[in-house]
């Protein structure tokens, strides 16, 4: 049975990429619709699939899985054999706190730097408020403890390209697009993420889309 991942504008969507970007990256073969957002009938084709009316959602025949969180847990138990989350615990432990901090948090940088896959950097027009400098902070110093304790084995998070970094996919496109000063620990681990033959595809196709909503154009 294939699997069926449903998502919406890949220039927009951060939510979206994660798992698109996790199953490109260790070749888990899926098909894909693109709902467009802010159309019509946008809703109900996402309702159709998730009972949030909100995507990434996953068919698996007759398993329906949504929140993009609960999607990485299901293809990491569905693919056993690759190392979705690292293989040790304590690695493990931390890919899955940093995970979860990055689904239930880092609201102010989320709204002052929404995804934008084909904005040229350059810094947003309203300076960033407190809160989101603050989400900043935290991200580089849980990108830096994290490499610094179980990155010696590759340039991403946990050595090795895993879930956590599809969770932090989404903030490496708003930390570049945003022009967001960073440290050198932090450009050389975008460099690696934005490298990565999945994020390279997922921008080719971002350029390729037709829709634009100022909303997101205009900050
Ligand atoms: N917590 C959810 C958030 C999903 C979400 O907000 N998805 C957005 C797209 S990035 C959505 O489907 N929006 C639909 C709309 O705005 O109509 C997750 O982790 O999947």
């Amino acid at each position: 049975m294939t699997l069926h991942l449903t998502i919406v504008n890949k220039a927009y969507s951060s939510w979206s990429l994660r798992p698109w970007l996790l199953m490109r990256q260790f070749e888990i073969p899926f098909e894909e619709t693109v709902v467009p957002l802010r159309q019509s009938d946008t809703l109900a084709r996402l309702l159709a699939v998730s009972p949030t009316g909100k995507v990434p959602a996953l068919r698996d025949g007759d398993v329906h899985v949504w929140e993009s969180l609960a999607l990485l847990e299901y293809l990491a138990e569905s693919f056993p054999q690759m190392a979705i989350w690292p293989r040790e615990r304590a690695a493990r432990a931390l890919a899955r706190s940093i995970s979860s901090e990055m689904h239930a948090g880092f609201t102010a940088l989320r709204q002052e730097c929404p995804t934008n896959f084909r904005r040229v950097p350059r810094a947003p027009r309203t300076a960033l408020s407190a809160d989101a400098k603050a989400n900043i902070a935290r991200i580089e110093a849980l990108f830096a403890d994290s490499r610094v304790r179980f990155g010696a084995d590759g340039p991403f998070l946990m050595g090795k390209f895993c879930a956590a970094d599809a969770m932090y996919a989404p903030v490496v496109n708003r930390l570049y697009a945003y022009d967001i000063k960073v440290s050198a620990a932090t450009k050389a681990y975008m460099d690696a993420v934005r490298a990565l033959p999945a994020w390279q595809a997922w921008h080719q196709d971002a350029a390729a889309e037709p829709w634009v909503i100022e909303d997101y154009e205009r900050v």
